[in-house]
């Protein structure tokens, strides 16, 4: 059953209705409908895991945000906020989380250091997460709509423990991107060593 929860707590300087009509006119339809589901399935662990249900609801649905700009945009936002060069090594997969938390907050008004890092943080994970971050960057994951092989395993271990979930998609990400001979963010490598040696035995 679909959850629409009004927000109280200004995180953000929008109804959530609102907020969703931002996110519609930014992505395209399948992109769309990926983070109404990715929002979803945060606040489902969002409550089993102790986490502000409304945080988790305005980070699912603001994850993806810029994941359809131009390469440009990230090019000038990560002149403009100063970010490191390295940066521009690298292409949209990496760029839509950690430019698109920058511009999450320049047009969609969302200041919150827990909800832009969870924003920044959900295609790479990082060394520490907060239980929000850990909430989308497993939503994002193992929300309903995704289908590869290992993703009931994913959702069985992030049910049983969410930390293990993080461990288990680390690994996975970092063994696909090696199998296919793609560039791993320093970040990537640094998430890998805090979180999956100490589920050795556990999340495979
Ligand atoms: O934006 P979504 O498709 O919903 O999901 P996502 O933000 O988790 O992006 C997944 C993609 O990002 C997937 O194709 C793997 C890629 N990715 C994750 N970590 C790295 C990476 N790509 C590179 N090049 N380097 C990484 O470290
Ligand atoms: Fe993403
Ligand atoms: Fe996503």
């Amino acid at each position: 059953m679909t959850k629409e929860i009004s927000y109280q707590k200004n995180y953000v300087p929008l109804t959530r209705d609102e907020l969703v009509d931002r996110l519609r006119k930014a992505l395209r339809e399948k992109r769309f409908q990926h983070v109404l589901r990715v929002e979803q399935t945060a606040i489902e662990l969002a409550k089993k895991n102790g986490v502000d249900v409304e945080k988790a609801s305005i980070a699912g649905l603001c994850h993806d945000y810029a994941k359809q700009r131009p390469a440009e945009d990230f090019i000038a936002e990560i002149k403009k906020k100063g970010l490191d060069p390295d940066l521009l090594n690298y292409g949209n997969a990496i760029w839509h989380g950690v430019v698109g938390a920058e511009l999450v907050k320049d047009e969609l008004g969302i200041w919150d250091e827990d909800i832009l890092n969870a924003v920044r943080h959900h295609t790479t994970g990082a060394p520490v997460m907060t239980k929000l971050e850990q909430v989308i960057y497993m939503a994002d994951y193992i929300e309903p709509g995704r289908d590869f092989a290992g993703v009931d395993k994913a959702r069985e271990i992030t049910a049983a423990d969410l930390g293990a979930g993080v461990a288990y998609q680390t690994k996975q990400t970092l063994e696909y991107l090696i199998t296919r001979a793609k560039p791993v963010y320093p970040k990537t490598i640094e998430t890998y060593n805090a979180w999956v040696p100490q589920y050795e035995g556990k999340i495979d």
